[in-house]
């Protein structure tokens, strides 16, 4: 039996912490989704398709070893999509106790609701710091976001700055 995995996220935009997630999830399972979510509790900064997009890119770039196909879902509960692809599992990142506040009572629902579990990867010790909100605000501040995110988001925000 083939064993699917979903990474959901914002990805808002794609960080290199993600990017770490994403490619050990594929070391450990047969196929593995990246789903866009809109997470209606953060203020967006890129439109789904360029989050999708960016995320195409810089797993494309990364050589990442396995399957990875790359997603967005508006349509209801996120283990509506994992029941649709096969997907029995979702992974999370974990960097600090607010992670694990944040995603322990969303665990237990979604595996009420349609017997998903979640299973939690601890970041690279180098990444731990990392995320999209510390990423939009040292960008929006005329910072270089480089040591933080791939290659592409980086010149795509270097991009959207310049006239
Ligand atoms: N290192 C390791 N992991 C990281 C790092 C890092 N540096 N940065 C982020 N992560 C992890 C996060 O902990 C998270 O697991 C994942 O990467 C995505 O992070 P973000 O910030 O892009 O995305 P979030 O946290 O805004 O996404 C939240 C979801 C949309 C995934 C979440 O709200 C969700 O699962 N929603 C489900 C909606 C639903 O069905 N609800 C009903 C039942 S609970």
């Amino acid at each position: 039996m083939r064993r699917i995995a979903v990474v959901p996220g914002s990805f808002d935009p794609i960080t290199l912490g993600h990017l770490d997630v994403i490619s050990r999830a594929a070391g450990l399972w047969d196929e593995v989704h990246v789903v866009v979510v809109h997470n209606p509790d953060k203020s967006a900064l890129l439109p789904i398709a360029q989050r999708v997009s960016l995320l195409e890119r810089a797993i494309a770039d990364a050589r990442i070893d396995g399957e990875v196909v790359v997603a967005s879902w508006s349509m209801g509960l996120l283990v509506d999509y994992c029941t649709d692809v096969g997907a029995s599992v979702l992974v999370k990142g974990i960097r600090s106790q607010v992670d694990v506040a944040y995603e322990t009572p969303m665990a237990i629902v979604n595996r009420d609701l349609a017997a998903v579990e979640t299973v939690f990867l601890l970041p690279d010790p180098a990444n731990a710091h990392v995320s999209s909100s510390l990423v939009r605000q040292v960008s929006a501040l005329g910072g270089d976001v480089a040591p933080y995110v791939p290659p592409v988001v980086a010149e795509y925000l270097q991009g959207a700055k310049t006239p």
